[in-house]
């Protein structure tokens, strides 16, 4: 019987000329907790630890043990804060759960490189997922401050809502300055201009990645 690797150079051959395959991202489970009651998703923030190496030589470029005073990194998932290699291969992560990512130069810093990082290279990145929280732009984030349950946010919804975050932050804010942000917003996000924003207007659209 011919090995997998044979078949799969075989079969290189075949497609190689016609088909060019995507790059992917290679994702290695190291952990995985026992109990998971949440994965990650789309517009989710994440707060990770990672280290960073260079693909060829095993070089870390950044460690967030080491570096950033040893304190991990908040990043929203699938909005292309991060590299897409990152957006990728951190979907369907469990709190405690430790991932090793191979990223392909396409999905990472690509021709140009980025300070460290030389141009083409492939990233090893050791990631340690060590909490979730609800994204600003969340389904459960839109449940909040969908008061009434109707699936649309009021502009009384959306100034209650940032009411409570700028009492959260301690941040004093007078009402007229309240009612020019929630215009500011309504300006952006109400696509269809109906006065409401819906939760197809208020959710991340993703067809991108
Ligand atoms: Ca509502
Ligand atoms: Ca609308």
């Amino acid at each position: 019987m011919a090995s997998p690797l044979l078949l799969a150079a075989f079969l290189g051959v075949l497609c190689g000329a016609a088909l060019i395959p995507e790059p992917e991202v290679t994702v290695e489970v190291k952990h995985r907790p026992f109990l998971c009651k949440r994965k990650t998703k789309n517009g989710d923030l994440l707060l990770v630890h990672y280290t960073g190496t260079l693909g060829g030589t095993g070089t870390a470029f950044h460690s967030t043990y080491k570096d950033n005073n040893g304190q991990p990194v908040w990043f929203t998932l699938g909005i292309k804060e991060v590299i897409i290699g990152w957006d990728k291969g951190l979907q369907g992560m469990c709190i405690g759960e430790k991932r090793v990512l191979t990223v392909p130069p396409s999905l990472g810093y690509g021709k140009e490189g980025k300070g460290k990082i030389p141009p083409e290279s492939t990233l090893v990145f050791d990631v340690e997922l060590m909490e979730i929280r609800n994204g600003p732009r969340s389904h459960e984030s839109f449940q909040d401050m969908d008061l009434n349950d109707d699936w649309k946010l009021s502009k009384e919804e959306v100034k209650v809502y940032l009411k409570k975050e700028f009492e959260r932050h301690g941040t004093d804010v007078n009402d007229t300055h309240h009612d020019m942000l929630v215009e500011d917003i309504f300006d952006k996000e109400d696509e269809d201009s109906d006065g409401f924003i819906s939760a197809r207007e208020f959710t991340y659209q993703h067809d991108e990645l």
